[in-house]
């Protein structure tokens, strides 16, 4: 089974850029890593006043399942140190399943422990914008990614602001 998957990875507490950078060199250590995107510096989605967060989607081809992919999140999210935390709130790093192929074909799933494509993706301009960097055709539920930026709030889409970080290691090629 091979797993295409778009990981939301972000953070807000703790050196955010090298905890993302932590993330995106275990991926390209383990041969995993496809695409990253620029990092952006994005205000707090959900309503919890918090620090800005540091946002990057990556596209992983991972050997196992959508849950291998997940599990693979969270040991990425230990390593980090990450603990439990306020629903929404501040974390070190956070990765998320955003979407997945398995075998070329879409993945809908209702598992409540990994929902997919992810139920909130289309309203998190921290999402969209990223994503649209790396992969500028996908589709999210049917609608292009462009559309779902266009149903947004235009300052929501402009508060996403592109950083000149890198996260891909020196010398990494896919
Ligand atoms: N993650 C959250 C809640 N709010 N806001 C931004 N800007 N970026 C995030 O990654 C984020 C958030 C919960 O996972
Ligand atoms: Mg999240
Ligand atoms: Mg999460």
């Amino acid at each position: 089974m091979t797993c295409r998957a778009v990981l939301s990875i972000g953070g807000n507490q703790g050196d955010s850029l090298d905890l993302l950078r932590g993330a995106v060199a275990a991926a390209a250590r383990e041969g995993i890593l496809r695409r990253v995107s620029s990092v952006y510096a994005t205000p707090p989605w959900g309503g919890v006043e918090q620090d800005d967060f540091l946002n990057a989607v990556l596209v992983v081809d991972h050997p196992g399942s959508p849950r291998d992919v997940l599990d693979w999140g969270f040991a990425r999210e230990r390593a980090a140190g990450r603990t439990r935390e306020v629903r929404w709130g501040p974390r070190s790093l956070d990765v998320d399943v955003v979407s997945a192929e398995v075998d070329g074909t879409p993945v809908h799933s209702r598992d409540e422990s990994l929902t997919l494509p992810h139920p909130r993706a289309a309203e998190r301009a921290f999402v969209l914008v990223p994503w649209s960097e790396v992969e500028p055709g996908a589709r999210l539920d049917g609608l292009a990614l462009t559309d779902h930026l266009d149903a947004l709030d235009p300052a929501e889409v402009a508060a996403v602001r592109r950083t000149h970080d890198r996260l891909a290691p020196e010398g990494w090629s896919r």
